[in-house]
């Protein structure tokens, strides 16, 4: 468990400075995910101005029946991420004759305690956790024969935080590791006015620009640095050329940060690129997976924002 610990940390550390040693700054978004971080992460899906979670969810209130008649009978349902939210439970009430449900997240902690109360809850379904970061290789137990299809629920666009290569070698993992005839549910953020996707990511309550300074007081205490948190505004905003949606922490001030024995210079108005939010067109989607995977449905809402897409591997 200890070696667990400082392995991770090890390579915390080791990406985090990669990171900070480039001419633009930049630091993984998955470091977002500490317990503050994944609060925060709560609270925005609950904004007004933050659609996404909203709209997944009345997506698949709304076209359930469909949906489980698209999945079928008997599905080992694999879900990429906390499985703790209520699009889960929507998917494990409507899905009755699930043989499996098999949580994926890097967490584990977090994981034991949602699968503890998903047993309570639905004591006919196998469930299954594994502990692993899905965003590098990772493996899925063999329950061969004891299902019919494999079915990767990967919602909230999670996906939109990969830029296109990630995207691509996230894709090409999951097609080699899932059956012939898997299949995946999986939601995409779409492309739409600037403003809008520009509100979303800064809020008038500023829990985003919380969330995203948040980094900062995680490295100080996971990794004895010693960022002025106060010193670093929260700048988001749409890169059209990109189809992204870029977070940035910028410098107030000329000023020096310690990070294990070196010293991080930033001028004033320097920035570190935390996150990437891609949006995608239908088509742009299409093409990113078109390699390993065709699509088979997508769901949508009246006015565009959000889609959920059902795929079949090729
Ligand atoms: C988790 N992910 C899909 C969120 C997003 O919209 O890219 C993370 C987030 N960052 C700021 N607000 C929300």
């Amino acid at each position: 468990m200890e070696n667990q610990v400082t392995g991770y940390q090890q390579l915390m550390l080791e990406e985090v400075l990669d990171g900070l040693r480039e001419d633009q700054k930049r630091l993984p978004s998955k470091y977002f995910y500490d317990e503050e971080g994944s609060k925060l992460f709560e609270r925005i899906t609950r904004l007004d101005e933050y659609y996404p979670t909203r709209t997944e969810k009345a997506i698949l209130e709304r076209n359930l029946d469909d949906i489980a008649k698209s999945i079928g009978p008997e599905a080992m349902m694999v879900e990429l991420g906390s499985g703790s939210s209520s699009k889960t439970r929507l998917l494990l009430d409507r899905l009755s004759s699930l043989s499996a449900y098999v949580p994926v997240d890097i967490s584990e902690e977090y994981l034991l305690k949602v699968v503890n109360q998903l047993r309570m809850e639905y004591p006919k379904v196998s469930i299954i956790p594994v502990f692993a970061d899905y965003s590098s290789h990772f493996e899925l137990p063999d329950l061969s024969g004891s299902y019919r299809k494999q079915v990767v629920f990967f919602p909230g666009s999670t996906i939109g935080n990969f830029d296109y290569k990630q995207a691509r070698s996230f894709l090409r993992n999951l097609a080699s590791i899932t059956d012939d005839n898997a299949t995946m549910l999986i939601g995409v953020d779409l492309k739409k006015d600037k403003d809008i996707l520009e509100a979303a990511y800064n809020d008038a309550a500023g829990v985003t620009a919380e969330f995203n300074k948040n980094i900062l007081v995680r490295l100080n205490r996971e990794l004895n640095a010693n960022f002025n948190v106060e010193c670093f505004y929260h700048n988001a905003f749409y890169n059209e050329e990109k189809g992204r949606i870029e977070m940035h922490l910028v410098s107030e001030e000329e000023q020096q940060v310690r990070l294990n024995g070196e010293t991080i210079s930033f001028e004033e108005g320097e920035s570190i690129h935390t996150e990437n939010s891609y949006k995608y067109s239908l088509e742009d989607f299409e093409n990113l997976v078109s390699n390993w995977f065709t699509v088979e449905k997508v769901w949508s809402d009246e006015s565009n924002y959000f889609s959920l897409q059902y795929l079949s591997k090729k």
